[in-house]
């Protein structure tokens, strides 16, 4: 579970982010599509190439899906329960691939933020993920 401590230092973060979510969110896909080669299979309809306005709009995307999941760190699987539906049943996403999108947030969020991410807030950052994941991938058995 989050903590209290957990819980500020995701808040105090996001609140920093401001209206730029989607623009982290957007370079986090664009690092994971780069690294994990596999990941970019689910998208073929889209245009993958570097600075794609289809990636921008689908980093927005997610971006909206991770401010709701800020927003409602008590009730994580209800606020993302539709979403987990459309992963698992529709768009048949492997459970392993959010993960590396987790990962690509956590670096590029380090990348952009170098004087917050202290040990802590990296820890914090990782179980709010995990927490995602897991009400994500809950509708695949
Ligand atoms: Zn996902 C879609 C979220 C991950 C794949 N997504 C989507 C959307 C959202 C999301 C919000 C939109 C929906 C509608 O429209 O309704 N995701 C998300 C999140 C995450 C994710 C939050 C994490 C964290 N995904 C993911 C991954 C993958 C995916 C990892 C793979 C690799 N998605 C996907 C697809 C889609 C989506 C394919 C569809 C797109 C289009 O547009 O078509």
């Amino acid at each position: 579970v989050l903590s209290a401590e957990d819980r500020a230092l995701v808040r105090a973060l996001w609140k920093k982010l401001g209206s730029n979510v989607g623009v982290y969110t957007t370079e986090a896909l664009e690092r994971t599509f780069l690294a994990f080669p596999a990941t970019k299979t689910y998208f073929s309809h889209l245009d993958l190439s570097p600075g794609s306005a289809q990636v921008r709009a689908h980093g927005q995307k997610v971006a909206d899906a991770l401010s709701l999941a800020v927003e409602r760190l008590d009730d994580l699987p209800r606020a993302l329960s539709a979403l987990s539906h459309l992963h698992a049943r529709q768009l048949r996403v492997d459970p392993a691939s959010f993960q590396l999108l987790g990962h690509c947030l956590l670096v590029t969020l380090a990348r952009h933020y170098p004087g917050d991410f202290s040990p802590a807030l990296q820890a914090s950052l990782d179980k709010f993920l995990s927490h995602v994941i897991s009400a994500l991938a809950s509708e695949h058995q």
